[in-house]
Order: C-alpha cells, then structure tokens, then sequence
C-alpha cells in the first residue's frame, strides 16, 4: 500500500518564498479547490491520503516534500535551505515516527526534499540555492548503511533539482537540460521536455502513471507519446508559489500488516 502524505494550503500561502518568480496574486480558494483535485488524484492512483491540517502561520507548509525523505528504512527530517521554513518539520516528523524511525539533518547542513531524486537504491541530490554539500555528506553517512548511493548533481537556473529532472516511468527521467546536466544521471533514457516550457520537468510517478500539470501541454504530448499515462490536474496558484506536483505529497510505501 502507498501512503501520501499531504497538507492544507495554508491561508498565508500569499507570503510564501519566491525565488526565480515574481509575486503575483494567488487566489486561496482556488488553491484549496486544485489541491483537493490533487489528492483526490493520489487517491485515484490508490494511495491512502493522510491530510495534515492547515498550518496557518507557515506560508509554504503546503509543500511537504522539503521537509523528509522517506525510505524504506527511514525517514530523515531535511533541515530546509530557508529559514521561514524549518518550523514545518515538528509536526511532519510526528506524523512520519508512526511510520519509519527518524533520523536528521543537523547544522551547518541544509537540505530540501525537492532537491533529492530518488531512483531506486540511488540517490540524486541537487547543489543548489537550499541545499549544501554538509548536508549531502550527512545524508550519504546516514543512509549508506541501507545500502544507498548518493551522489551531488549542480543545478542552476532553478529552485530544487526536481524542478529541472524528475522520473516519469520506470527507466525514463523527464529532464530540462538547461538547468541539470543529464550526464550526471548515468544511464537512464531521457525524455527532454518541451523548450517552451521550461517549468514542465517536474512530475509525480505513482505506480504507471503520473500526476502531471495541466499548463504544459506540448511536453505531455511527448510523454504520452512514449506510451505514459498521464493524469492531468490544473496547479496555477501552486506554480504561482513556486510549487509543482511532486512537492506537495509524501509518498512511500507501506506494508500492510496482517492482524
Ligand atoms: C519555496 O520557495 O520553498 C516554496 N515557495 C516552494 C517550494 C516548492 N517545493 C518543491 O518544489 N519541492
């Protein structure tokens, strides 16, 4: 069974951290509307949704992602890159001791899940604005132990490494190479978005298919083209906030236990 973990849009969403984006408007209530669409679109895929409540003073609590990693073995609680952000942790590590045993990313080391890629027994960790070098050595040191590989990719141009490469089916990476170099990825096939749309490289692969925004229309053509299913959901205000689709949820699997 996979579980996703979420959370509500917080009503502060407006003040959230912008980086290569300009602030514009973000309507609340359509926000909220698209969210629910997304995980009803996780639900959809077969994931049992667990919704955390609104975190009304924290503006991008939202994007679940950045805080933990979630492995089989574990779950490290990231230390993210901006310090508007590292009151979100507390209740997502509460959530997350239910299910795997913690363990931490500690000063002077910044991580946010957006930057780690996961694929398989590999893990890809991009250096960028939020996450440092001390970080990516305590995440190797803290994991290798379960058998994970980790290795630094550079990323520039954007705000986390998923936002320039994420994986779309089982062999297959979706990738801007404008902002990542596909040869630091060793062998995968790659499927380069559309150059039109230079914000289309961030998916969300659940079992076979994936949950991808509806603005990029050319790219999903190239990847529906390749036989990848696609479910589509509508995230303007979430993309107005820097967000995508793999940053909202926590997905990872969990066994089920008979009684
Ligand atoms: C931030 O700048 O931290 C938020 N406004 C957006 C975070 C999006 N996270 C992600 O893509 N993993």
């Amino acid at each position: 069974m996979q579980i996703a973990i979420t959370r509500e849009v917080s009503r502060s969403i407006a003040q959230c951290e912008l980086t290569h984006l300009s602030r514009v408007q973000i309507d609340l209530e359509l926000a909220r509307s698209q969210h629910q669409r997304y995980q009803q679109a996780l639900a959809e895929l077969g994931c049992e949704v667990v919704s955390l409540e609104e975190q009304p003073e924290l503006p991008d609590s939202v994007f679940v992602e950045d805080v933990a990693i979630v492995l089989d073995e574990c779950a490290v609680i990231t230390r993210p890159g901006a310090d508007s952000r590292r009151p979100e942790s507390d209740s997502i590590a509460r959530k997350l001791s239910e299910y795997r045993k913690l363990v931490y990313i500690e000063a002077p080391g910044t991580l946010d899940g957006g930057d780690v890629l996961r694929v398989g027994k590999t893990l890809f960790v991009g250096l960028s604005g939020r996450s440092n070098r001390a970080a990516i050595d305590q995440l190797r040191a803290l994991i290798a132990p379960y058998g994970y590989t980790v290795k630094a990719a550079e990323v520039s141009g954007c705000l986390h490494l998923k936002s320039a490469v994420s994986q779309a089916a089982e062999n297959t990476l979706l990738v801007n190479p404008r902002w990542v170099n596909p040869a630091d990825f060793g062998d995968f096939e790659w499927l380069e978005i559309d150059p039109a749309e230079e914000y289309a490289a961030n998916t969300l692969l659940i079992g076979k298919s994936i949950i991808y925004p509806t603005s990029f229309p050319r790219t999903r053509q190239l990847l529906e083209q390749r036989g990848i299913r696609v479910v589509a959901v509508e995230v303007s205000e979430l993309q107005k906030a820097e967000g995508a689709v793999t940053c909202c949820s926590l997905v990872f699997t969990q066994p089920v236990t008979s009684a």
